[in-house]
């Protein structure tokens, strides 16, 4: 595994240490996108591969095709727009079966959603109010208040660090209530690679305390004082943060499209249902299914100590259930009319 029994393990994740243990022979390797020719993949929005900060840029309409036009995307003021196309997704060497999918355009939250705008949420009467305790099966009441510490709702001054310790309906009604829905795990892995074959949002780097937070010598250092364990770090230095961050906090971190903390933070919830090994187009299952009860978690959290957990194609499955400390989510939003309907 990669992640030993001393280290900040979440006994609810599976499958990543199984992922890296295959695959590494079999195939050639390709990153989270192939260098092979992509006919019909679109470019970044930009030159620069970083969408303005600006109001126009919240609003794309991506080249016209004769063969299929793509419809205007109108996204939330905290979103970016997502050009559709056809893109390689997955990372041979983790084990997540390279393939390539077909998206239609659509809008990702910039940010993990914040515990300030879940509070919204449930001041609005939108969303139920968070218990701000973890639960997963079999938790005993000691591991509940020790992991519970976690917990962001309520605390005072992590009002812009992600909402944890929320189950996937919890994540589920927020999007909802707030105008879209967790994202299908092929679209939340482009929008963190883009199309120019990296391996973190940011490239092709090693991870380093400029541009996530996972878990650092500070991580290390709080584990051994509140603890006294003895936890892995993913790399050397202190990265600021012994938990959470305030989302945004690493713009080095960016993804091509300008979102932030895809990598590190907190894990983010999707809508698809966990495989071990995504096998190809139509493999994107939706919805409840029998004997499937994980659902698809991306992006690495606080606590992560190896870079292999932060890739861009790295999942991992958690129970629906379940609510962890390392576990958040972010929105995502699909095609509509550029009146909002
Ligand atoms: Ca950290």
């Amino acid at each position: 595994m990669a992640i030993s029994a001393r280290s900040p393990y979440l006994p609810t994740l599976i499958g990543l240490g199984f992922a890296a243990s295959v695959g590494l022979t079999l195939f050639p390797q390709i990153g989270c996108k192939s260098s092979r020719p992509l006919p019909t993949a679109k470019a970044p929005p930009t030159a620069n591969g970083l969408p303005e900060e600006s109001e126009a840029a919240a609003t794309i309409s991506p080249p016209p095709s004769p063969a299929s036009p793509q419809p205007t995307i109108a996204c939330a003021a905290n979103q970016v727009p997502i050009p559709g196309g056809t893109f390689w997704l997955g990372d041979e060497e983790i084990g997540r079966h390279a393939h390539q999918v077909t998206l239609a355009p659509y809008c990702m939250d910039k940010t993990e959603v914040t515990v300030a705008a879940f509070r919204a949420c449930v001041q609005a009467h939108k969303c139920r109010p968070p218990s701000a305790t973890v639960d997963w099966k079999g938790i005993t009441p000691k591991d509940k208040a020790k992991w519970s510490q976690f917990c962001n709702w309520g605390k005072r001054g992590f009002d812009q660090h992600p909402m944890n310790c929320v189950d996937w309906d919890q994540a589920t009604e927020y999007c909802a209530a707030t105008g879209g829905r967790l994202p299908t795990e092929d679209e939340w892995e482009y929008a963190a690679c883009g199309n120019d074959d990296r391996i973190f949002p940011w490239g092709k780097q090693p991870p380093d305390v400029t541009r996530l937070n996972a878990c650092g010598g500070e991580c290390a250092s709080m584990a051994k004082e509140r603890f006294d364990e003895n936890w892995e770090t993913m790399y050397t230095g202190d990265d600021g943060w012994t938990s959470t961050s305030p989302v945004g906090n690493y713009p080095k971190g960016a993804s091509p499209f300008g979102i932030l903390d895809m990598a590190g933070n907190v894990w983010e919830w999707t809508v698809d249902i966990f495989s071990v090994n995504d096998q190809g187009p139509g493999d994107s299952p939706r919805g409840p299914q029998p004997n499937t009860p994980y659902r698809t978690i991306r992006g690495g959290g606080w606590n992560s100590n190896a870079a292999a957990r932060v890739r861009t194609a790295s999942a991992d499955g958690n129970g629906p259930d379940s609510r962890n400390f390392s576990v958040g989510f972010r929105c995502a939003r699909g095609v509509k009319n550029s009146d909002g309907t």
